[in-house]
């Protein structure tokens, strides 16, 4: 099929919103949307601290995928930042998908999301995912329930771990841009620095291996990365909040540090396509989820957003 001028009457291009309550898979969809894992993941809530984005292009136009943290009441200065990284995004963008889980029983957090949503005219998407873990009768109650509650131009049932709907919602999704050229070329997915992507997959492996408190207290910066002929260096410090969390992090015999950097270095090097040499530094810095300094230092930055 021959492609179309991006600047041709009938492309489509504009920006979407992902959001929804933490751990209802907006980061998973979203990396599926694209065809490539730009955003980590994990079981616990509150992976995703930052917005995201990353570009789908195809011969209909383009879509502009803003992933965003999971909303919920903020505990401390970190939560305050994500809350606006999140809310701050939804007059931007031309449509929203919003996530949820199966269940028709929809508790505050929700509804302080559904409230939210209400005040703005923006286009809502409904996004039932993780289908596979219910029934025909949940997923229509679900449905039932929500489009009481909102108004809602479409509603999609996914399973974005099994890319299950994905090409249906990208369709439903292209229905609400408006026509015009693309932002970016057609071979852009993220403006994402290589460096955030790494330090980023350094802390999912954080929060995948470790168990516990520890994994909310983390922060991962890269110091430096350094081509060396075919070999990248790295070099990267995990910052956690106490001093006994530093020992959880390293582990017995330096075990834990070992695995998350084996795990990161793996898939730093398919990012990079090219060998890794990564270096792993474990500091402590006490209550830096509080300090707008440090936050501002790793990248959480209320005046960027
Ligand atoms: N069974 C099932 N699990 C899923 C599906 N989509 C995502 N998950 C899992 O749900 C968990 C949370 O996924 P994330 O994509 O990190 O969720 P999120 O909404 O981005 O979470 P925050 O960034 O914390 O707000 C992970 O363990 C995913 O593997 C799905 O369709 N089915
Ligand atoms: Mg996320």
């Amino acid at each position: 099929m021959s492609r179309k001028a991006s600047g041709s009457l009938e492309n489509r291009a504009g920006f979407c919103a992902i959001i929804g309550r933490p751990n209802v898979g907006k980061s998973t969809l979203m990396n599926h949307l694209v065809g490539q894992k730009i955003a980590i993941t994990s079981k616990r809530p509150q992976t995703t601290r930052t917005r995201i984005r990353t570009v789908y292009t195809d011969e209909r136009g383009q879509i502009v995928f803003v992933d965003t943290p999971g909303m919920q009441q903020p505990k401390n200065r970190l939560g305050h930042y994500m809350e606006s990284a999140a809310e701050g995004v939804l007059k931007e963008v031309d449509v929203i998908l919003y996530l949820v889980e199966p269940g028709s029983y929809i508790g505050p957090q929700e509804e302080e999301i559904i409230e939210m949503l209400k005040s703005l005219t923006t286009p809502v998407i409904l996004v039932i995912n993780k289908e596979d873990t219910a029934s025909k009768e949940k997923l229509d109650a679900t449905e039932q329930a929500y489009s009481e509650r909102l108004d809602l131009e479409r509603i999609y049932r996914t399973a974005a771990l099994k890319d299950k709907n994905t090409v249906a919602l990208l369709e439903g999704i292209f229905h609400f841009l408006p026509y015009g050229e693309n932002f970016y070329d057609e071979d852009t997915v993220t403006e994402e620095t290589e460096r955030s992507i790494a330090a980023e997959i350094i802390r999912e492996k954080a929060l995948r291996l470790l168990s516990d408190e520890v994994p909310h207290g983390i922060a991962v910066e890269v110091v430096s990365m350094k081509e060396r002929g075919r070999l990248m260096d790295i070099d990267a410090t995990i910052y956690c909040e106490k001093t006994s969390h530093k020992g959880i992090v390293i582990g017995k015999d330096g075990r834990m540090l070992k695995r998350i950097g084996t795990e990161a270095r793996k898939d730093i090097e398919d990012m990079l396509e090219m060998q890794v040499n990564l270096k792993l530094w474990v500091k402590v810095k006490k209550n830096w989820r509080e300090n707008e300094g440090i936050l501002r230092a790793l990248g959480y930055d209320m005046r960027k957003l």
